[in-house]
């Protein structure tokens, strides 16, 4: 493809039955923002297209399960997530809704178009149906026994417990979720996409698209490929959705798979009711689909074959697919709540907005899992954002209000016999630009911090602070020069992170940035405000909500509680009798020179006072540890380590992020109270 004219990028629309998660903010959301900022700021003409996926047999579930209606269910998600998205910065140009008029409008259009093309082969097929409730099921509104596994709970689609996809008609003793009744089964009618007429069209596309799409992506499209498509039903028996536009049809809805890609085209109707076929209906345009993985099929098969079978429509240039983040060790799961939920962060950690998108950045799923952790979080927030970049602009603005008093010398646009910070300026500008095109976002921010290690070298190589005194022309000229970088740093650092870069820009004398190649200028005897800290540094304190709310969890709920060791071997009580365990009380700790992990104990026992040296250093600060009362195997043999001769050990409970915690009475006994 020749170089877009114009480009229509779009972000999955999330179902409407639960608040969004840093999963799909890492996968998609962030990524995609990231990109239409940055092609905003580089001049390109782009729109940015979302919106809520309202239809489908879950929101119905949740509805029932609730006791409200379906509209209530997804008018509550819909509003909640729009509002976490524009807290959080992803600057959609619209965010739509499924189920509004419009969207219903033109979703019903396209499937007509369809039908009258004669595109749809109609069959009729036999599907569960619960006569109390006079409706038919959907796979999930049935359960039964498990022919796999037994499992009395399987769902029509799958088991739950061994994994199995299932068919409705597996199931063994099917009963309706609805009712509890046994269903019976009835002859029903739908409309197919005949998927396997459009096999020889979607190849070639896809073949036009080899090394366009991420290899994850072209790998997954072609293994579907070579089983070969098969139809696909369009319509459903439910009452929840676009009522499917035919005669003959009352009590069904168009597929929400049908219905929810034909949402991107009706929000940018909704956006730009005048020029919306300038992006949809012209080659100059580039169309562009963020995803998760579990969406591929959706969007590089189904999709285009419906946009194929219509033929107004473009087709998508690229599909940047992403595969998934984890939490702590496991899946992020909905129903477990396993999740940190979006708009619970933005009110739990105000004015850490850009904090989470550099982190999910740094970590994002571009070409495999990944894992978030809090304990990571923090170390990237302390050891890059603040000790990096924070760092940098604070030297630069702290000393220029020294020095200066805040004051421009003369006229300010450009770097003054720098040119290794040309250079890095230059080599980050390409880098981005590349990478950022190429949907490697990691590299990207990374690209970006190498911009500020490339000045806090320039200042430590320079050492204006040595220079002030004699030669304060030089002293000047460089923390100027660092001054000019601050602005390259600020303006590249907007599709990242544009809370920051605000921020950052105020502190610059409140610039504006609109375009890539724009410099910052200052005139002379400009006055910059006093500056605060771009970044504040996350302490434990901060963090410890968050993972105790996240232990809590797992506290509850066995499924997502990493599995405990197997018992060890059998012992005799006579065994067990052997060890002197007992409560010993700590009156000092301090750190072994040069064992970082180490710490001297000193304990009170009851019958003596004796050393323990313990590997907690990096969990524990002696003040942590001195006057608590601990469980400590006291007859243990002696060892020396470090050439400190220990006597015994103090016993900690691990828990599931591998830490060491204190085992304590929880009501007070004396100092060397048996343990047995
Ligand atoms: N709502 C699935 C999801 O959120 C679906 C995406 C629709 S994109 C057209 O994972
Ligand atoms: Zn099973």
């Amino acid at each position: 493809m020749a170089k877009p004219k114009r480009y229509l990028v779009t972000a999955a629309l999330p179902y409407a039955n639960g608040p969004v998660h840093i999963g799909h903010l890492a996968g998609c959301y962030l990524l995609a923002d990231i990109y239409v900022r940055y092609l905003r700021l580089a001049g390109e003409d782009v729109k940015f297209i979302c919106g809520s996926d309202e239809h489908g047999v879950p929101i119905t579930i949740k509805a029932r399960s609730e006791g409200i209606s379906p509209q209530q269910v997804v008018d509550t998600y819909h509003f909640l997530m729009k509002n976490a998205f524009a807290d959080f910065g992803i600057s959609f140009d619209i965010y739509a809704r499924t189920s509004s008029d419009l969207h219903h409008r033109i979703s019903s259009e396209f499937f007509k178009t369809l039908y009258d093309k004669g595109v749809f082969t109609e069959e009729e097929t036999e599907q569960y149906f619960d006569e109390q409730a006079g409706q038919f099921l959907a796979d999930r509104y049935i359960q039964g026994t498990c022919p796999k596994c037994g499992f009395t709970s399987a769902y029509g689609d799958q088991c739950e417990n061994c994994g199995t996809s299932l068919n409705p008609t597996d199931l063994i003793e099917p009963r309706s979720t609805l009712s509890g009744s046994k269903p019976v089964l009835k002859k029903t009618k739908n409309w197919y996409l005949p998927l396997d007429n459009f096999q020889k069209s979607i190849e070639e596309y896809i073949e036009s698209l080899k090394g366009v799409l991420k290899p994850n992506v072209y790998g997954q499209v072609k293994s579907w490929l070579n089983q070969g498509l098969a139809p696909r039903a369009m319509t459903r028996d439910l009452d929840w959705g676009v009522p499917v536009p035919l005669e003959g049809a009352t009590g069904k809805v168009l597929y929400v798979w049908f219905d929810a890609p034909i949402g991107y085209i009706s929000a940018t109707q909704e956006l730009l009711p005048d020029t919306w076929r300038a992006y949809w209906q012209s080659e100059e345009c580039a169309l562009i689909h963020f995803i998760g993985k579990d969406n591929i099929v959706f969007h590089c098969i189904i999709f285009p074959a419906m946009l194929m079978a219509h033929g107004d429509f473009i087709l998508p240039a690229n599909v940047p697919a992403n595969e998934f983040l984890n939490l702590e060790g496991n899946k992020i799961s909905t129903s477990r709540n396993w999740a940190i939920w979006l708009h619970e962060y933005l009110t739990e950690m105000p004015g850490r907005e850009s904090e989470l998108r550099y982190v999910l950045t740094s970590i994002a799923p571009e070409t495999s899992d990944s894992e978030f952790t809090w304990k990571d979080y923090q170390a990237r927030v302390n050891n890059e954002l603040v000790a990096i970049s924070g760092n940098l602009v604070n030297r630069i603005l702290t000393l220029i209000q020294k020095y200066y008093g805040g004051v421009i010398p003369f006229d300010l646009s450009d770097f003054d016999n720098a040119p290794e910070l040309e250079e890095a300026v230059s080599t980050a500008g390409k880098a981005i630009d590349s990478f950022i095109r190429q949907f490697k976002f990691r590299n990207a921010l990374q690209s970006w911090m190498d911009l500020a290690r490339a000045g806090n070298k320039y200042l430590t190589d320079t050492e204006p602070w040595k220079l002030h005194k004699n030669k304060p022309e030089e002293a000047q000229r460089i923390l100027f020069n660092g001054l000019v970088l601050l602005g390259h740093l600020a303006k590249w650092m907007f599709p990242f992170m544009p809370h920051a870069a605000d921020k950052l820009l105020a502190m610059l004398g409140n610039k504006r940035i609109s375009y890539i190649s724009d410099s910052i200028v200052w005139s002379a005897n400009e006055k910059l405000p006093i500056p605060e800290l771009l970044f504040r540094k996350m302490e434990d304190a901060e963090l410890e909500p968050q993972i105790l709310k996240l232990s809590a969890i797992k506290n509850q709920d066995q499924s997502i509680r990493s599995t405990p060791k197997a018992i060890k071997e059998t012992i005799v009580f006579e065994d067990f009798q052997k060890l002197d365990l007992r409560i010993a009380h700590i009156l000092a700790a301090e750190p072994i020179p040069k064992a970082d992990k180490l710490l001297k104990i000193t304990l009170d026992t009851g019958v003596d006072r004796r050393i323990v040296v313990s590997g907690v250093a990096h969990q524990y600060s002696p003040e942590d540890l001195v006057g608590k009362n601990v469980l400590l195997l006291a007859n243990l043999a002696p060892r020396k380590i470090r050439g400190i001769e220990s006597h015994g050990m103090i016993l900690f409970a691990e828990n599931s992020d591998g830490q060491l915690v204190t085992v304590e009475p929880t009501k007070p006994v004396d100092s060397g109270s048996s343990v047995f």
